[in-house]
């Protein structure tokens, strides 16, 4: 049976990829910290699973991570762990080198000096895949032709600038020590499970409270959206038959400005869930701007599609409208989530933003 180590799998793209990779038959080993963001519900489903461990603690201690390679042995370290949200990478960027950099390299070593101890048939077959994001290649203006893998990176907040550090370290791992890494480089991820700092579940948050819903500078700003269904096949895909060394970019061929899916999802909320006080979209309100807010993202995804056959399986409007559906029917989960550090969050960003409290 296969068996794959995958950190940060209590988060909102790694809990979608484990449960997946359990319903394919492999096995799984997650090892996550349980930072604010990660969430051990996201993984209710796998609690009697005896193929699936849980295992709490950072990427970083490599202690902890020896041990999980030399007990588990696995054949493949599939790496979500990060801090992942550019807001808070602008109030707090040291938690940002500690886990993405930092973090990541430590990993990198560990798993290299376990690796060039295996027999020679599981070393040629094992790999090592870091997920990466659209964000390390920079901004894009309207007329720019989408990101590409040969695009330089130029990252331009605290976030993208240490997703980059982590990825250059990949790569240099390959290079220095042959290491059998693969990348992959993903546009904004929408769909179930999704931490309510995001645009998507913190609209819908918002909204159902009747809270104003807070809109970045013009709302023109655009990013490409991909379900994280489909974020998570094209990763086992490139695991599967990658080029060991490689980058792949992942897209959703769905280039939207903010403010438009913001309307989007508030003419699902009137729709789904109407409110006697009026429509949704009343709520929006624009707010001061991110500062260094990239104006578009985009991704050309022809590599992965053309080398590995993917492409993604659901389109933006009907998998919007099942996202907005999920929350609906998971009332429970957001309200956990949301109590607690989050509502410290939600003063921290948006007091200052002249939102009158979006929280
Ligand atoms: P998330 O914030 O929802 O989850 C991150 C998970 O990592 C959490 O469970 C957290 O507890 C865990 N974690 C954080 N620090 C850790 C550490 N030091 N050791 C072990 N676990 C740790 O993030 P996400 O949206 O699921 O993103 C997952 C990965 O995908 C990240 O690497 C992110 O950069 C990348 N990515 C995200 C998107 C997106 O749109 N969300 C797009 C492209 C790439
Ligand atoms: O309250 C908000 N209002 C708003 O207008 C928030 C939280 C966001 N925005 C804007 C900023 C962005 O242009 O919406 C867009 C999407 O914002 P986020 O959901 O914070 O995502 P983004 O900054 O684009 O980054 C995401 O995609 C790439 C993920 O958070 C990253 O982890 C991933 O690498």
């Amino acid at each position: 049976m296969a068996c794959h180590l995958v950190t940060g799998g209590a988060g909102f793209i790694g809990s979608c990829y484990v449960l997946q990779a359990r319903r394919r038959g492999v096995r799984v080993i997650t090892l996550d910290k349980l930072t604010y963001a990660g969430n051990p519900d996201n993984l209710a489903a796998l609690r009697e699973d005896p193929d699936h461990v849980f295992v709490r603690g950072d990427i970083g201690n490599a202690e902890l991570v020896a041990c999980l390679l030399a007990t588990y042995r696995p054949d493949a370290v599939v790496n979500f762990a990060a801090e992942s949200h550019v807001d808070r990478s602008i109030v707090d960027p040291d938690a940002f080198v500690r886990t993405n950099v930092l973090g990541t390299a430590s990993l990198l070593r560990v798993v290299k000096d376990w690796w060039q101890a295996l027999p020679a048939a599981a070393a040629a077959d094992f790999r090592f895949l870091h997920v990466s994001t659209d964000e390390v290649y920079g901004a894009l203006q309207p007329e720019d032709p989408p990101f590409r893998e040969t695009t330089p990176y130029s990252p331009n907040s605290p976030y993208s600038a240490s997703k980059a550090a982590s990825d250059h370290f990949v790569r240099a791992f390959h290079e220095t020590y042959g290491l059998p890494v693969l990348l992959t480089n993903c546009s904004n991820n929408y769909g179930p499970r999704q931490f309510p700092e995001k645009l998507i579940p913190l609209v819908i948050g918002n909204a159902l409270d009747r809270k104003p819903l807070p809109v970045y500078g013009q709302g023109t700003n655009i990013r490409d959206w991909l379900h994280v269904e489909d974020h998570c096949a094209a990763i086992a895909r490139v695991l599967e038959d990658g080029r060991i060394g490689r980058a792949y970019n992942v897209g959703g061929r769905a280039e939207r400005a903010n403010v438009d899916v913001v309307r989007a999802v508030c003419a699902l909320l009137d729709e789904m869930a109407p409110s006697a006080a009026g429509p949704y979209a009343d709520l929006i309100t624009f707010v001061a701007d991110r500062p260094g807010h990239d104006f578009r993202y985009a991704i050309d995804c022809t590599r992965i599609e053309r080398e590995l056959g993917w492409k993604p399986a659901h389109d933006f409007a009907s998998g919007l409208r099942e996202t907005v559906r999920w929350y609906l029917d998971n009332g429970p989960w957001l309200e956990r989530v949301r109590s607690g550090e989050y509502r410290w969050w939600m003063e921290a960003n948006y007091r200052h933003r002249g939102a009158g409290g979006a929280a």
